[in-house]
Protein backbone atom coordinates (compact mmCIF):
# COMPACT_ATOMS: atom_id res chain seq x y z
CA UNK A 1 0.00 0.00 0.00
CA UNK A 2 0.99 3.34 -0.52
CA UNK A 3 1.25 6.41 1.69
CA UNK A 4 -2.05 9.18 1.58
CA UNK A 5 -1.35 12.13 0.36
CA UNK A 6 -2.72 14.92 1.78
CA UNK A 7 -2.52 18.87 1.22
CA UNK A 8 -2.61 21.23 3.99
CA UNK A 9 -5.86 20.64 4.25
CA UNK A 10 -7.57 17.07 4.55
CA UNK A 11 -10.73 17.21 2.14
CA UNK A 12 -12.34 13.87 3.15
CA UNK A 13 -12.27 14.16 6.48
CA UNK A 14 -12.92 10.62 8.27
CA UNK A 15 -12.26 8.43 6.21
CA UNK A 16 -8.92 6.39 6.19
CA UNK A 17 -6.75 4.17 3.36
CA UNK A 18 -9.28 1.69 2.01
CA UNK A 19 -8.38 -1.66 2.52
CA UNK A 20 -8.27 -5.55 1.41
CA UNK A 21 -10.97 -7.39 4.54
CA UNK A 22 -12.30 -10.63 2.19
CA UNK A 23 -15.69 -11.52 1.27
CA UNK A 24 -16.80 -12.11 4.98
CA UNK A 25 -16.53 -8.50 5.76
CA UNK A 26 -19.02 -6.57 6.20
CA UNK A 27 -17.75 -3.35 5.81
CA UNK A 28 -18.90 -0.94 2.78
CA UNK A 29 -16.02 0.64 3.40
CA UNK A 30 -13.34 -2.29 2.23
CA UNK A 31 -12.16 -4.10 -0.74
CA UNK A 32 -14.19 -7.90 -0.52
CA UNK A 33 -12.38 -8.90 -3.74
CA UNK A 34 -9.46 -6.14 -4.71
CA UNK A 35 -6.23 -7.62 -3.10
CA UNK A 36 -3.77 -5.23 -5.23
CA UNK A 37 -1.08 -8.47 -4.76
CA UNK A 38 -3.59 -11.31 -5.05
CA UNK A 39 -1.87 -13.50 -8.49
CA UNK A 40 -3.78 -14.56 -10.75
CA UNK A 41 -3.07 -15.93 -13.95
CA UNK A 42 0.88 -15.17 -13.21
CA UNK A 43 0.14 -11.53 -12.65
CA UNK A 44 -1.01 -9.25 -9.80
CA UNK A 45 -4.23 -7.28 -9.52
CA UNK A 46 -2.34 -4.41 -9.62
CA UNK A 47 -0.71 -5.17 -12.56
CA UNK A 48 -4.05 -6.56 -14.77
CA UNK A 49 -6.39 -3.44 -14.16
CA UNK A 50 -3.93 -0.49 -13.76
CA UNK A 51 -6.93 1.37 -12.04
CA UNK A 52 -7.26 4.75 -12.84
CA UNK A 53 -9.13 7.87 -11.18
CA UNK A 54 -10.68 10.07 -14.10
CA UNK A 55 -10.17 13.96 -12.68
CA UNK A 56 -12.95 14.95 -14.96
CA UNK A 57 -15.53 13.31 -13.64
CA UNK A 58 -14.32 12.50 -9.86
CA UNK A 59 -13.28 16.47 -9.29
CA UNK A 60 -15.01 18.52 -11.67
CA UNK A 61 -18.29 17.46 -12.40
CA UNK A 62 -20.24 18.77 -10.32
CA UNK A 63 -23.52 16.59 -10.40
CA UNK A 64 -24.92 19.58 -12.41
CA UNK A 65 -27.47 18.56 -15.76
CA UNK A 66 -29.39 19.99 -18.36
CA UNK A 67 -31.96 20.92 -16.32
CA UNK A 68 -30.38 22.00 -13.03
CA UNK A 69 -26.87 23.39 -11.70
CA UNK A 70 -24.71 22.10 -9.26
CA UNK A 71 -25.16 19.59 -6.24
CA UNK A 72 -21.98 18.55 -5.48
CA UNK A 73 -20.34 21.82 -3.91
CA UNK A 74 -16.68 21.37 -3.81
CA UNK A 75 -14.55 22.68 -0.85
CA UNK A 76 -11.62 22.70 -3.49
CA UNK A 77 -13.25 24.80 -5.85
CA UNK A 78 -13.22 28.16 -3.13
CA UNK A 79 -9.91 30.07 -4.04
CA UNK A 80 -10.66 32.59 -6.95
CA UNK A 81 -6.70 32.60 -8.26
CA UNK A 82 -6.83 29.80 -11.15
CA UNK A 83 -4.03 27.93 -10.05
CA UNK A 84 -4.17 28.24 -6.32
CA UNK A 85 -7.74 26.65 -7.05
CA UNK A 86 -6.48 24.20 -9.11
CA UNK A 87 -3.68 23.61 -6.68
CA UNK A 88 -6.20 22.76 -4.14
CA UNK A 89 -8.43 20.37 -6.35
CA UNK A 90 -5.22 18.54 -7.10
CA UNK A 91 -4.82 18.29 -3.39
CA UNK A 92 -7.47 16.71 -2.94
CA UNK A 93 -7.34 14.21 -6.27
CA UNK A 94 -4.32 13.06 -4.93
CA UNK A 95 -5.61 12.07 -1.06
CA UNK A 96 -8.81 10.45 -2.92
CA UNK A 97 -6.46 8.67 -5.11
CA UNK A 98 -4.30 8.05 -2.31
CA UNK A 99 -6.71 6.59 -0.28
CA UNK A 100 -8.27 4.54 -2.58
CA UNK A 101 -4.95 3.28 -3.45
CA UNK A 102 -4.97 3.54 -7.28
CA UNK A 103 -1.74 3.80 -8.76
CA UNK A 104 -2.93 5.92 -11.47
CA UNK A 105 -5.26 8.90 -12.28
CA UNK A 106 -5.98 10.28 -16.26
CA UNK A 107 -6.74 14.03 -17.24
CA UNK A 108 -7.81 16.74 -19.83
CA UNK A 109 -5.77 19.64 -19.74
CA UNK A 110 -8.58 21.92 -18.31
CA UNK A 111 -9.89 19.26 -15.77
CA UNK A 112 -6.25 20.08 -14.17
CA UNK A 113 -6.68 24.07 -14.49
CA UNK A 114 -8.92 26.62 -15.83
CA UNK A 115 -8.44 27.15 -19.27
CA UNK A 116 -9.20 31.37 -20.43
CA UNK A 117 -8.67 32.33 -24.08
CA UNK A 118 -4.72 32.96 -23.92
CA UNK A 119 -2.54 30.48 -24.99
CA UNK A 120 0.53 31.31 -23.79
CA UNK A 121 -1.35 32.01 -19.96
CA UNK A 122 -3.39 28.74 -20.50
CA UNK A 123 0.56 26.70 -21.07
CA UNK A 124 1.60 28.47 -18.32
CA UNK A 125 -0.77 27.30 -16.06
CA UNK A 126 -1.07 24.23 -17.16
CA UNK A 127 2.85 24.03 -16.30
CA UNK A 128 2.37 25.19 -13.27
CA UNK A 129 0.35 22.34 -12.42
CA UNK A 130 2.42 19.99 -13.91
CA UNK A 131 5.20 20.79 -11.20
CA UNK A 132 2.41 20.35 -8.65
CA UNK A 133 1.95 17.38 -9.73
CA UNK A 134 5.52 16.36 -10.46
CA UNK A 135 5.47 16.17 -6.74
CA UNK A 136 2.88 14.38 -5.81
CA UNK A 137 3.27 11.42 -8.45
CA UNK A 138 6.65 11.21 -6.45
CA UNK A 139 5.62 11.23 -3.19
CA UNK A 140 2.52 8.82 -3.96
CA UNK A 141 3.85 6.33 -6.25
CA UNK A 142 0.68 7.14 -8.26
CA UNK A 143 0.99 7.55 -12.04
CA UNK A 144 -0.47 9.18 -14.65
CA UNK A 145 -2.37 6.62 -17.07
CA UNK A 146 -2.87 8.68 -20.26
CA UNK A 147 -3.87 12.29 -20.91
CA UNK A 148 -5.38 14.55 -23.04
CA UNK A 149 -7.21 17.54 -24.56
CA UNK A 150 -10.31 18.68 -23.91
CA UNK A 151 -11.18 19.81 -27.57
CA UNK A 152 -14.82 19.79 -27.34
CA UNK A 153 -16.37 22.07 -24.55
CA UNK A 154 -15.21 25.63 -25.75
CA UNK A 155 -17.46 27.35 -28.04
CA UNK A 156 -15.21 27.13 -30.74
CA UNK A 157 -15.63 23.68 -31.20
CA UNK A 158 -19.04 23.64 -31.84
CA UNK A 159 -18.11 22.19 -35.21
CA UNK A 160 -15.34 19.78 -33.97
CA UNK A 161 -11.51 20.59 -33.44
CA UNK A 162 -9.30 19.02 -36.16
CA UNK A 163 -12.30 18.32 -38.57
CA UNK A 164 -13.62 21.68 -38.18
CA UNK A 165 -14.12 22.96 -41.40
CA UNK A 166 -12.16 26.58 -40.31
CA UNK A 167 -8.61 25.85 -40.42
CA UNK A 168 -8.19 28.73 -37.42
CA UNK A 169 -10.38 26.55 -35.07
CA UNK A 170 -8.14 23.60 -36.13
CA UNK A 171 -4.89 25.58 -35.01
CA UNK A 172 -6.40 26.33 -31.61
CA UNK A 173 -7.01 22.28 -31.24
CA UNK A 174 -3.39 21.85 -32.18
CA UNK A 175 -1.79 24.48 -29.48
CA UNK A 176 -3.86 22.57 -27.04
CA UNK A 177 -3.09 19.20 -27.73
CA UNK A 178 0.93 20.08 -28.23
CA UNK A 179 0.44 21.43 -24.29
CA UNK A 180 -1.56 18.41 -22.70
CA UNK A 181 1.61 15.88 -24.81
CA UNK A 182 4.07 18.25 -23.47
CA UNK A 183 2.57 17.84 -19.71
CA UNK A 184 1.92 14.37 -20.75
CA UNK A 185 5.41 13.84 -21.75
CA UNK A 186 6.73 15.82 -18.44
CA UNK A 187 4.79 13.25 -16.26
CA UNK A 188 5.84 10.31 -17.38
CA UNK A 189 2.28 9.80 -18.96
CA UNK A 190 1.99 6.18 -20.45
CA UNK A 191 -0.37 7.00 -23.02
CA UNK A 192 -2.25 9.73 -24.66
CA UNK A 193 -6.11 9.42 -25.77
CA UNK A 194 -7.84 11.24 -28.48
CA UNK A 195 -11.41 10.78 -28.09
CA UNK A 196 -12.91 12.52 -30.89
CA UNK A 197 -15.51 14.61 -28.71
CA UNK A 198 -16.98 16.95 -31.65
CA UNK A 199 -15.23 15.02 -34.44
CA UNK A 200 -18.49 14.06 -36.74
CA UNK A 201 -21.44 16.08 -38.20
CA UNK A 202 -25.40 17.27 -37.35
CA UNK A 203 -25.92 17.24 -40.97
CA UNK A 204 -24.23 16.41 -44.14
CA UNK A 205 -26.13 19.25 -45.96
CA UNK A 206 -22.82 21.47 -44.79
CA UNK A 207 -20.51 18.65 -43.81
CA UNK A 208 -17.14 17.60 -46.58
CA UNK A 209 -16.99 14.09 -45.02
CA UNK A 210 -14.39 12.88 -46.88
CA UNK A 211 -12.00 16.42 -46.35
CA UNK A 212 -12.93 16.53 -42.79
CA UNK A 213 -11.48 12.39 -42.02
CA UNK A 214 -8.53 13.60 -44.30
CA UNK A 215 -7.70 16.25 -41.88
CA UNK A 216 -8.10 14.41 -38.50
CA UNK A 217 -5.88 11.67 -40.08
CA UNK A 218 -2.90 14.41 -40.63
CA UNK A 219 -3.79 15.99 -37.23
CA UNK A 220 -3.25 12.77 -35.52
CA UNK A 221 0.04 12.56 -37.54
CA UNK A 222 1.12 15.61 -37.15
CA UNK A 223 0.52 15.30 -32.88
CA UNK A 224 1.97 11.91 -33.63
CA UNK A 225 5.36 13.00 -34.82
CA UNK A 226 5.54 16.47 -32.59
CA UNK A 227 5.15 13.38 -29.95
CA UNK A 228 8.01 10.98 -30.72
CA UNK A 229 10.31 13.79 -31.49
CA UNK A 230 10.09 15.41 -27.65
CA UNK A 231 10.78 11.66 -26.65
CA UNK A 232 7.08 9.81 -26.14
CA UNK A 233 7.31 6.07 -26.07
CA UNK A 234 4.04 5.21 -24.94
CA UNK A 235 0.47 4.67 -27.12
CA UNK A 236 -1.48 6.98 -28.59
CA UNK A 237 -5.30 5.45 -28.00
CA UNK A 238 -8.26 6.37 -30.23
CA UNK A 239 -11.79 6.29 -27.92
CA UNK A 240 -14.53 5.08 -30.31
CA UNK A 241 -17.62 6.24 -29.86
CA UNK A 242 -21.09 6.60 -32.38
CA UNK A 243 -22.70 9.75 -31.45
CA UNK A 244 -23.27 12.27 -28.23
CA UNK A 245 -22.71 14.94 -28.48
CA UNK A 246 -22.70 14.92 -32.48
CA UNK A 247 -25.44 12.87 -34.01
CA UNK A 248 -22.55 10.67 -35.92
CA UNK A 249 -19.24 10.48 -34.64
CA UNK A 250 -16.04 9.51 -37.04
CA UNK A 251 -15.04 7.11 -34.87
CA UNK A 252 -18.17 5.13 -34.38
CA UNK A 253 -17.01 2.30 -33.04
CA UNK A 254 -13.67 -0.35 -32.90
CA UNK A 255 -14.51 -1.60 -36.51
CA UNK A 256 -14.56 1.47 -37.88
CA UNK A 257 -11.62 2.93 -35.95
CA UNK A 258 -9.50 -0.05 -37.18
CA UNK A 259 -10.49 0.42 -40.87
CA UNK A 260 -9.54 4.31 -40.38
CA UNK A 261 -6.14 3.35 -38.78
CA UNK A 262 -5.13 1.16 -41.46
CA UNK A 263 -6.32 3.44 -44.19
CA UNK A 264 -4.24 6.46 -42.91
CA UNK A 265 -1.65 4.34 -41.83
CA UNK A 266 -1.28 4.85 -38.13
CA UNK A 267 -1.24 1.60 -36.92
CA UNK A 268 2.18 1.66 -35.37
CA UNK A 269 1.36 3.93 -33.02
CA UNK A 270 -2.08 3.55 -32.01
CA UNK A 271 -4.64 1.24 -30.38
CA UNK A 272 -8.07 1.63 -28.94
CA UNK A 273 -9.59 2.80 -25.48
CA UNK A 274 -12.68 0.79 -25.95
CA UNK A 275 -15.33 2.27 -23.34
CA UNK A 276 -18.42 0.31 -21.93
CA UNK A 277 -21.43 2.88 -22.39
CA UNK A 278 -19.81 4.01 -25.64
CA UNK A 279 -19.86 0.08 -27.08
CA UNK A 280 -23.96 -0.30 -26.08
CA UNK A 281 -24.75 3.49 -27.63
CA UNK A 282 -23.31 1.52 -30.86
CA UNK A 283 -25.13 -1.05 -30.55
CA UNK A 284 -22.44 -3.79 -29.73
CA UNK A 285 -22.01 -5.17 -26.44
CA UNK A 286 -18.68 -3.92 -24.81
CA UNK A 287 -17.62 -7.53 -24.91
CA UNK A 288 -18.04 -7.15 -28.90
CA UNK A 289 -15.77 -4.02 -28.79
CA UNK A 290 -13.15 -5.91 -27.05
CA UNK A 291 -12.91 -8.85 -29.38
CA UNK A 292 -12.64 -6.30 -32.16
CA UNK A 293 -10.16 -4.80 -30.81
CA UNK A 294 -8.43 -7.71 -29.58
CA UNK A 295 -8.41 -9.76 -32.55
CA UNK A 296 -6.94 -7.07 -34.46
CA UNK A 297 -3.90 -6.88 -31.72
CA UNK A 298 -5.16 -3.51 -30.98
CA UNK A 299 -6.99 -4.30 -27.49
CA UNK A 300 -5.23 -0.87 -25.70
CA UNK A 301 -7.10 0.61 -22.68
CA UNK A 302 -11.08 0.29 -21.03
CA UNK A 303 -12.89 3.24 -19.73
CA UNK A 304 -15.43 1.60 -17.42
CA UNK A 305 -18.65 2.52 -16.75
CA UNK A 306 -22.00 1.22 -17.66
CA UNK A 307 -25.12 2.16 -19.91
CA UNK A 308 -29.17 2.28 -18.80
CA UNK A 309 -31.05 -0.42 -20.14
CA UNK A 310 -33.66 2.47 -20.54
CA UNK A 311 -32.00 5.08 -21.30
CA UNK A 312 -30.13 6.12 -24.97
CA UNK A 313 -27.80 8.11 -23.83
CA UNK A 314 -23.84 8.08 -22.08
CA UNK A 315 -24.82 7.66 -18.57
CA UNK A 316 -21.27 6.43 -17.42
CA UNK A 317 -22.60 4.91 -14.44
CA UNK A 318 -20.26 2.83 -12.18
CA UNK A 319 -19.87 -0.87 -13.83
CA UNK A 320 -21.26 -3.03 -11.26
CA UNK A 321 -22.67 -5.91 -13.79
CA UNK A 322 -20.36 -9.19 -12.97
CA UNK A 323 -22.35 -11.37 -15.84
CA UNK A 324 -21.06 -8.51 -18.39
CA UNK A 325 -17.67 -7.89 -16.87
CA UNK A 326 -16.87 -11.76 -16.34
CA UNK A 327 -17.35 -12.04 -19.87
CA UNK A 328 -15.07 -8.85 -20.52
CA UNK A 329 -12.40 -10.65 -18.88
CA UNK A 330 -12.29 -13.81 -20.13
CA UNK A 331 -11.46 -11.95 -23.73
CA UNK A 332 -9.25 -9.89 -22.11
CA UNK A 333 -7.56 -12.94 -20.42
CA UNK A 334 -7.70 -15.21 -23.61
CA UNK A 335 -6.01 -11.83 -25.47
CA UNK A 336 -3.13 -11.73 -22.89
CA UNK A 337 -3.91 -8.64 -21.20
CA UNK A 338 -4.24 -5.10 -22.20
CA UNK A 339 -1.98 -3.47 -23.90
CA UNK A 340 -0.06 -0.48 -22.13
CA UNK A 341 -3.21 0.60 -20.74
CA UNK A 342 -5.16 -0.22 -18.02
CA UNK A 343 -9.18 -0.10 -16.53
CA UNK A 344 -9.86 3.69 -16.29
CA UNK A 345 -13.03 4.86 -14.14
CA UNK A 346 -14.67 7.46 -16.70
CA UNK A 347 -17.75 7.24 -14.65
CA UNK A 348 -19.73 9.72 -12.51
CA UNK A 349 -21.77 8.85 -9.07
CA UNK A 350 -25.77 10.57 -9.56
CA UNK A 351 -26.28 14.13 -9.00
CA UNK A 352 -28.29 12.83 -5.81
CA UNK A 353 -25.25 11.21 -4.61
CA UNK A 354 -23.75 14.40 -2.36
CA UNK A 355 -21.89 12.56 0.34
CA UNK A 356 -17.88 12.72 0.56
CA UNK A 357 -18.47 8.54 1.35
CA UNK A 358 -20.60 8.30 -2.39
CA UNK A 359 -17.54 8.50 -4.95
CA UNK A 360 -15.38 5.98 -2.53
CA UNK A 361 -18.50 3.52 -2.73
CA UNK A 362 -18.61 3.99 -6.16
CA UNK A 363 -15.08 3.39 -6.90
CA UNK A 364 -14.82 0.18 -4.29
CA UNK A 365 -17.95 -0.86 -5.93
CA UNK A 366 -16.20 -0.66 -9.25
CA UNK A 367 -12.75 -2.33 -8.41
CA UNK A 368 -14.17 -5.00 -6.82
CA UNK A 369 -16.41 -5.89 -9.60
CA UNK A 370 -13.57 -6.27 -11.82
CA UNK A 371 -11.30 -8.39 -9.54
CA UNK A 372 -14.42 -10.67 -8.85
CA UNK A 373 -14.55 -10.86 -12.76
CA UNK A 374 -11.02 -11.63 -13.14
CA UNK A 375 -10.93 -14.12 -10.17
CA UNK A 376 -14.07 -15.87 -12.06
CA UNK A 377 -13.00 -15.69 -15.75
CA UNK A 378 -9.77 -16.81 -15.14
CA UNK A 379 -11.37 -20.21 -13.20
CA UNK A 380 -13.82 -20.79 -16.06
CA UNK A 381 -10.34 -20.55 -18.09
CA UNK A 382 -9.02 -22.84 -15.71
CA UNK A 383 -11.33 -25.56 -14.74
CA UNK A 384 -14.29 -25.59 -16.61
CA UNK A 385 -14.29 -27.10 -20.86
CA UNK A 386 -14.90 -23.07 -21.41
CA UNK A 387 -12.37 -23.61 -24.19
CA UNK A 388 -12.76 -26.57 -25.13
CA UNK A 389 -16.48 -26.24 -26.19
CA UNK A 390 -15.33 -23.11 -28.20
CA UNK A 391 -12.11 -25.32 -30.11
CA UNK A 392 -14.65 -28.42 -30.37
CA UNK A 393 -16.77 -25.83 -32.72
CA UNK A 394 -14.53 -25.39 -34.96
CA UNK A 395 -12.84 -28.88 -34.84
CA UNK A 396 -13.66 -29.73 -38.75
CA UNK A 397 -11.22 -27.16 -39.66
CA UNK A 398 -8.54 -28.90 -37.68
CA UNK A 399 -7.32 -31.18 -40.27
CA UNK A 400 -8.25 -32.88 -43.51
CA UNK A 401 -10.02 -30.83 -46.23
CA UNK A 402 -11.34 -28.60 -43.09
CA UNK A 403 -7.38 -27.63 -43.17
CA UNK A 404 -6.81 -27.53 -46.61
CA UNK A 405 -10.06 -24.63 -46.79
CA UNK A 406 -7.88 -22.81 -44.18
CA UNK A 407 -4.85 -22.45 -46.10
CA UNK A 408 -6.37 -21.71 -49.09
CA UNK A 409 -5.78 -24.91 -51.15
CA UNK A 410 -9.30 -25.85 -51.95
CA UNK A 411 -11.29 -24.25 -55.48
CA UNK A 412 -14.88 -23.98 -55.14
CA UNK A 413 -15.11 -26.61 -57.11
CA UNK A 414 -13.20 -29.38 -54.82
CA UNK A 415 -16.01 -27.61 -51.82
CA UNK A 416 -18.71 -28.67 -54.34
CA UNK A 417 -17.29 -32.69 -54.26
CA UNK A 418 -17.09 -32.74 -50.40
CA UNK A 419 -20.75 -31.60 -50.51
CA UNK A 420 -21.50 -34.34 -52.43
CA UNK A 421 -19.58 -37.07 -51.01
CA UNK A 422 -19.95 -36.34 -47.65
CA UNK A 423 -24.09 -35.58 -47.35
CA UNK A 424 -25.92 -33.62 -45.52
CA UNK A 425 -24.22 -32.30 -42.50
CA UNK A 426 -25.14 -33.03 -38.73
CA UNK A 427 -27.33 -31.10 -36.52
CA UNK A 428 -24.97 -29.31 -34.16
CA UNK A 429 -26.11 -27.29 -30.79
CA UNK A 430 -24.52 -23.92 -30.29
CA UNK A 431 -24.53 -25.02 -26.54
CA UNK A 432 -25.41 -21.03 -25.56
CA UNK A 433 -27.78 -21.86 -22.51
CA UNK A 434 -24.68 -24.50 -21.10
CA UNK A 435 -21.89 -21.61 -21.24
CA UNK A 436 -24.26 -18.95 -19.70
CA UNK A 437 -25.25 -21.59 -16.90
CA UNK A 438 -21.27 -22.61 -16.77
CA UNK A 439 -20.57 -18.71 -16.30
CA UNK A 440 -23.18 -18.46 -13.66
CA UNK A 441 -21.66 -21.39 -11.89
CA UNK A 442 -18.30 -20.23 -11.55
CA UNK A 443 -19.35 -16.82 -10.59
C1 LIG B 1 -16.73 11.02 -23.35
C2 LIG B 1 -15.56 10.31 -22.88
C3 LIG B 1 -14.36 11.14 -22.57
C4 LIG B 1 -13.06 10.52 -22.95
C5 LIG B 1 -11.88 11.43 -22.76
O1 LIG B 1 -17.83 10.22 -23.60
O2 LIG B 1 -15.57 9.11 -22.73
O3 LIG B 1 -14.41 11.46 -21.22
O4 LIG B 1 -12.83 9.37 -22.21
O5 LIG B 1 -11.96 12.57 -23.52
CO1 LIG C 1 -14.16 7.80 -22.01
Amino acid sequence: MGNVITGEKEFFKGIGQIQFEGIESDNPMAFRWYDENRLVAGKSMKEHFKFACAYWHSFVGNGSDPFGGPTHIFEWDKNPDPVERAKDKMDAAFEFITKLNLPYYCFHDVDVVDYGNDIQENESRLQALVEYAKTKQQQSGVNLLWGTANLFSHLRYMNGASTNPDFHVLTHGAAQVKAALDATIALGGENYVFWGGREGYQTLLNTNMKREQEHFAQFLHTARDYARKNGFKGTFFIEPKPCEPTKHQYDYDCATVIGFLQKYKLLDDFKLNIEVNHATLAGHTFQHELQVAADAGLLGSIDANRGDNQNGWDTDQFPNDINEITEAMLIILEAGGLQGGGVNFDAKIRRNSTDAKDLFYAHIGGMDIFARALITADNIMQKSDYRKVREERYSSFDNGKGKEFENGSLSLEDLRQYAMQNGEPEVRSGRQEYLENLINRYI
